[in-house]
Parts: structure tokens; sequence; C-alpha cells
């Protein structure tokens, strides 16, 4: 089914899209030749470069007049991408969602409260629909106002809850402070996508919150949230919704495609399956994650991919040598007092990098010591210096003083233009 599917969504693209048609003329491909998995190979990669020149409606496969939303995501430079979607995306859609959020264990009867923002930001509206189609209470709260999200938790009896793991870990926080009883909330699920929730990260918010955290991914080009998500049997992987997305790995710097069972990191490649409005082939993620087709243990046959901790383009160059954000925090994961909060600064003032990072500290370590403050501040710089193999200066900060995001975090600053 997965692979008919591949083959009526080439054909769609090829017939109704002139950028799909030259990219198949530039290789002397026609989407008869797409016989089998293999040959799958010889269609153009699509890379986001490819939307921002088609701004906004180039790559459209429909008439405007048949399109009934659109959504669009900004990336740090240039002009956003515009993706649309037909009647029959948005039902397809909604059935991703309903997918991934049955298995993260959501039921009908459920009370969902979202604190995504609704806008054009695929997050807010595609994951309503969804949990609506399910047969749960919505509860469309939206972003922001951190202590009325606590109490609609409270008053709405809310079980579910939809955000950043960053935004979660605040209102945990904000609940905390306003001495709002977590074990006693009704709320029993997190809902979490659109960043990397590290596994410390959501341990943390586990315990903290006494809810389960389920992770879900997924991306505006191919459709926004839906793409894949956690079961409650693999914490560290998310089922694909295979039927609807067609995945491949590569490795990014030769392009091949990774065997499917040799579980190798690579970059995620994703084809939507049934995508009317903007088809998009063989399309270049850049989240790096490896997947697995092994059986699972909730009994899903679906292939699952690891969760995703970084992008291709989010590796910093530091002095030569490759830095993940990632790394950092799978080291301060490991230190006791040091919080999730943390922002790096990479900066060439005088003429060579340099990396900072500033780390806020948890309570429980913070003193007046300076000798106290400083033997942590080298603990932390030492064991970065041993992971990264780079000089790092490290920079403490108070407990609860910096920036808490709403949405995704922006944890790298780099400030060398
Ligand atoms: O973030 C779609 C989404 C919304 C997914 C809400 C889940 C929940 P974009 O704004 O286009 O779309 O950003 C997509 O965010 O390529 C990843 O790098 C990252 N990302 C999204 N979900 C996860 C996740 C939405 N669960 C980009 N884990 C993707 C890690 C994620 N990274």
């Amino acid at each position: 089914m997965q692979f008919a599917r591949l083959q009526e969504q080439v054909a769609w693209a090829w017939e109704r899209v002139p950028f799909y048609r030259e990219r198949f003329a530039a290789v002397g491909l026609e989407p008869g030749d797409i016989k089998t998995r293999e040959d799958v190979r010889h269609i153009p990669f699509t890379e986001k470069s490819a939307l921002r020149e088609h701004y906004p409606y180039g790559l459209f496969a429909v008439p405007l007049s048949q399109i009934v939303r659109l959504h669009a995501s900004s990336g740090t430079t240039g002009k956003p991408i515009v993706v649309g979607y037909t009647k029959e995306d948005i039902e397809e859609w909604r059935y991703c969602i309903m997918s991934m959020m049955q298995m993260a264990g959501v039921v009908p009867g459920d009370r969902v409260q979202m604190a995504f923002g609704y806008g054009m930001f695929t997050g807010g509206f595609g994951l309503h629909y969804g949990a609506e189609g399910l047969g749960c209470t919505m509860i469309p709260a939206g972003a922001g106002n951190t202590e009325r999200h606590i109490m609609m938790i409270e008053d709405y009896g809310t079980t579910a809850l939809i955000a950043t793991p960053s935004y979660a870990l605040h209102i945990c926080e904000v609940g905390e402070r306003i001495g709002y009883d977590w074990e006693k909330s009704s709320l029993r699920v997190g809902l979490f996508g659109g960043e990397p929730c590290p596994p410390k990260l959501k341990a943390e918010i586990e315990s903290r919150m006494h809810i389960i955290c389920t992770d879900n991914y997924g991306l505006t080009e191919v459709m926004g949230p839906g793409v894949s998500g956690e079961c409650l049997s693999s914490r560290n992987h998310q089922h694909i919704v295979e039927d609807h997305f067609y995945w491949e790995v590569i490795d990014p710097d030769t392009l091949e495609v990774l065997p499917e069972d040799s579980e190798c990191e690579g970059e995620l490649v994703l084809t939507p399956l049934a995508k009317k409005g903007i088809p998009i082939l063989r399309y270049r993620t850049r989240d790096l994650t490896s997947v697995t087709c092994a059986p699972c243990a909730c009994g899903r046959t679906t292939a699952r991919m690891e969760k995703v901790r970084h992008r291709t383009d989010d590796m910093l160059i530091i002095r030569g040598t490759n830095v993940y954000p990632s790394q950092v925090e799978d080291v301060l994961s490991t230190i006791p007092g040091a919080s999730p909060h943390y922002r790096l600064v990479v900066d060439n003032e005088t003429g060579l990098d340099r990396l900072t990072l500033m780390l806020e500290v948890q309570p429980q370590v913070f003193t007046d010591s300076f000798a106290e403050m400083e033997g942590f501040r080298r603990l932390v710089a030492d064991k970065l210096r041993g992971v990264l193999q780079l000089g790092v200066e490290v920079r403490l900060v108070e407990p609860g003083s910096s920036e808490r995001f709403m949405g995704k975090a922006k944890r790298v600053e780099d400030r060398r233009g």
C-alpha cells in the first residue's frame, strides 16, 4: 500500500508541478520508471530552498480555490515557507494526529489543553483537530499566560497537555512556585514536540509533574506534527505513520541511502504519501536520526525513528571542532545541580572563535560561597572539555534568571556574523 501510494504521489507531483517535471527531465526520469523501491533513489531530493524559491504558491499542485488552509514556517533567515492543504489533506492530517495521540495513550474523553499558538505554525491547529477527531475535549488555551494555563488545568480537569518540552518545564516551575500540587493534578500525559526533548528533561518533567511525557515529531514541509509519535512501550523511539510517509535515511555527506536494516544514524528523508495541495518528493529534513524496523513491545509493526536530538544545520564549527548543542546537553545531564536551562554564545571578538556556556544552576547548588560556585563552574568546564575536546568558557547564572520560552527554545546565539 505504501509503495502504491508513493507511485501515485510521484505521478501527481510530476503531472501538476512544473518544478518536478523539470527536475525529472534533468535526470531523464519519468513517473513510470519508478517500479521498485530501489528506483525511488533516482528521484532528486527536494530541499527547503525549493520552497523558498517558489514562495508562496509555486509548488502547489491544485488551484488556490481548492486550498482550504495555509500554514507557514519561518526559519532564521529569509522568507518563510508556505504550505497549503486541500480538504482531503486536512482529513488525512487529522488521521495522522489521531494515530499519534492514540499511541501516546490519549483516549476519547481526555481533556486536552493546547499550549501552542494558533497561528501559521502547524502545531496549534494541526494537533487541535486531531484531538477533536479522536473524541477528546479540546481546550484551546493557546500559547502564553502560564498561570492561566495552570488555573485551567486545575479548573477544567485537564488530562493531556500539548506543548514544547521547554514550555512544559516552565509551566511546571511556575506551578511549583505558586504552590500548585502537581501530584494531585488531573494531568496524566504530556504531548511534546516541535523541538528535541532530551532524555533528562523528559525524566525531570515526568517526575516533577507526575505525568507521562511523550514525544511527537513532524515538520511543516511534509505536513506538520503527525509524522511520528511515541508509544508507551518504546520510550526513545517514535513510530512513523508509515501509511502516510515513505522514509529513507541517508548519509548527509555522500547522499547515499543507508540500508533499511542498518539502524545507523543519518539524515531523515521523507516523502508524504497522500498530499494533494503541495506534494513533496524526497524531502531532506536535515534532522539526524536512525530508524529501526525491529518489533515493538506495544505490538505495532511500523518502523520507529530514534528521538531527533540534532540537525545537520545546528552543528557549530568552533576553531575547527564540530559541536552539537545536544552534546552539551548530554554533559549537563550528568552533572547534579546543572539545570536544563542554558544558552550557548559563539563569538570571535578576539579573532579566535570562543564558545561561552551560560548555565543556570539549580537552587540546591546555588550558594553565596565563591569557592563552591567556582568549584562547580570548573567541574562543568572540565567535563565539557573532556567530551568536546574544546575549551568552553562557563558562566553560571542564578536559578530562574535565564529566559524561558513559550514555543521552541532558542539556545544558540552565533555572533560571528
Ligand atoms: O515543529 C511541527 C510540529 C509541531 C511537530 C508541534 C510536533 C509538534 P516546524 O516548525 O516546521 O514544524 O519545525 C520542524 O522542528 O525539522 C525538527 O528539527 C524539529 N522538531 C519538531 N518536532 C521535533 C521533535 C514543527 N519531537 C523541525 N523532536 C523539525 C526533535 C523536532 N525535533
